[in-house]
């Protein structure tokens, strides 16, 4: 069965199945219009997309993905050192980019292949192999430089096909939702389910109130700082009363803006749970109940189990806390060129590791308690790793020393906050260094000019002691 099942086999000609802002395709269009992408991109391996929020991201995805190329998102606001790292780590041949975009400037420079949703072709591209990677992404660890996550084509189907039969998500639905195109929430759920699952989709661009208002989807997806936004704006979220499932997953919806979304748009959320490397794990479903706080039961194909310090399996009683470790259809094959990672994050007997601390009740529920680690930040639903903002500082020739940590925040659930040893450096001229060099969303939103950072007698940063009082 092809990835994109519905797309592949449409012949629905309505001509707005797929709208990404205010331009759109119909499905046909859209198979044609990525067909000729897929043509030019005959024999490539590894093709990268800047992956802007636009017809011309969806389009270059699915010609990759017709090609049989693994498809490597760039974020579009990325600086020239997250750039260059995916695009020489991924050794993507070519870039994708809407048209008129320049040739890359940089380090590393593969060929600009402009996508224009225009064109059409027919030629019949055979279905790759479902063991193909059919998607790399770059995700951050605690320390360095992001790390490609190898996601096959089967890994998304049997994450889609978990999906539809968790959310009752069919042909008969508009998905809406203002996610970026380069991660698996707005990508993978974002584009290619309804792709593969036949409902339409409506991409409002930026994910701002008045627009997913606005949009008249039956199913909408969000991550907690967009519902938290929502809830802040009772018109905006009395028009989703029509609507027929929200979504909240990325980060944990905090309590409050569960029970105001219930109240003004009628519907209890639903929350799921997922990462880069395992995609969607575990869910709420639509026949089901929705409790805040916790994120439903494993979907089809996935097990879970949560460990003790010692790797020991822990009950099943809603109160023994430890790490929740996965396996099942949706893993990821492995980090690109980072055999070390792997390793680190499989068990002997090969459960992949999440890294969350999590409980599990007696009737299967799960409830995401926090993270083992405190090097990764999750704000506004993106995943930034502390050291990699840090070494970004420490190549501002002002900056000796930098320690990054995540605060709580009531909208980013938690903001970046760098504390700097240096001479003559000012708190904005700081934030836009990073917001340069990296993507805008990883930049601090504080800086901190202190004469020293805690340390122990080891030498070693005590971060805990950063945010202390
Ligand atoms: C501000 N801006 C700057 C700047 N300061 N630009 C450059 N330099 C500076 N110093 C500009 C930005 O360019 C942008 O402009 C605007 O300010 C706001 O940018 P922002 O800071 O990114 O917006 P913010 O309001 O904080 O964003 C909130 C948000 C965003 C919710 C919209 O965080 C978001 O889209 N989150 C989704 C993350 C996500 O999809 N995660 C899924 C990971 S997958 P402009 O013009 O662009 O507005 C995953 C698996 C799973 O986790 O389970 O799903
Ligand atoms: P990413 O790799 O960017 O997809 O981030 C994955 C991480 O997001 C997970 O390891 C969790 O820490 C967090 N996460 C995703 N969904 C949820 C959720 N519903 N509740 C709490 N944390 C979540």
């Amino acid at each position: 069965m092809p990835l994109l099942t519905w797309l592949a086999e449409s012949t629905d000609e309505r001509p707005d199945a797929i709208r990404v802002d205010d331009r759109s395709l119909s499905w046909v269009e859209l198979r044609r219009a990525a067909t000729a992408v897929a043509d030019d991109l005959r024999g490539a391996r590894r093709v990268a997309v800047s992956a802007t929020a636009s017809l011309e991201t969806v389009v270059g995805v699915v010609g990759g993905l017709l090609a049989g190329a693994a498809v490597v998102p760039v974020p579009p606001d990325a600086g020239p050192v997250e750039r260059d790292h995916i695009l020489r780590d991924s050794g993507a041949e070519v870039l994708l980019a809407p048209p008129g975009t320049p040739p890359v400037d940089g380090a590393v420079a593969p060929p600009v292949m402009p996508v224009d949703p225009a064109r059409r072709a027919d030629t019949r591209h055979p279905e790759p192999d479902a063991a193909n990677p059919a998607l790399i992404l770059y995700t951050s660890g605690t320390t360095g430089a992001p790390k490609g996550a190898v996601l096959s084509r089967r890994a998304i189907a049997a994450c889609l096909d978990g999906l539809a039969d968790a959310w009752a998500w069919t042909p008969d639905d508009l998905l809406a939702h203002g996610l970026p195109l380069f991660h698996v929430h707005g990508l993978v759920l974002g584009v290619l389910g309804p792709l593969r699952l036949g409902s339409r989709l409506r991409h409002v661009g930026r994910p701002r109130p008045d627009r997913y208002a606005a949009a008249g989807g039956t199913l909408y997806f969000g991550v907690p700082t967009i519902w938290s936004r929502i809830a802040a704006e009772p018109a905006a979220a009395r028009e989703l009363r029509g609507a027929r499932l929200l979504v909240s997953g990325s980060a944990a919806l905090p309590e409050p803006v569960f029970a105001a979304l219930a109240e003004m748009t009628g519907h209890r959320p639903v929350e799921r749970y997922g990462m880069t490397e395992t995609l969607i794990t575990v869910s709420a479903r639509a026949d089901g109940p929705r409790r805040p706080g916790t994120v439903g039961v494993p979907l089809p194909g996935v097990r879970t189990r949560v460990v003790d310090e010692a790797g020991a399996p822990l009950p099943a009683d809603g109160a023994a806390m430890g790490e929740l470790q996965v396996r099942g259809d949706t893993l990821f094959d492995g980090y690109l060129n980072r055999p070390d990672a792997d390793a680190a994050t499989r068990t002997a007997d090969d459960w992949f590791r999440t890294g969350d601390v999590a409980t599990v009740g007696p009737d299967g529920w799960h409830r995401i308690v926090g993270r083992a680690a405190t090097d990764l930040i999750k704000s506004g639903g993106y995943r930034i790793g502390a050291g990699e903002v840090e070494d970004a500082l420490l190549t501002h020739p002002g900056v000796r020393e930098a320690a990054v940590v995540g605060t709580p925040h009531p909208d980013l659930g938690q903001q970046i906050i760098a504390y700097v040893v240096g001479d003559g450096l000012g708190e904005a001229e700081l934030i836009d260094f990073v917001a340069r060099q990296l993507s805008v969303h990883k930049r601090p939103r504080q800086v901190r000019l202190v004469d020293a950072l805690p340390r122990n007698a080891m030498g070693k940063v005590q971060k805990s002691r950063l945010t202390e009082g």
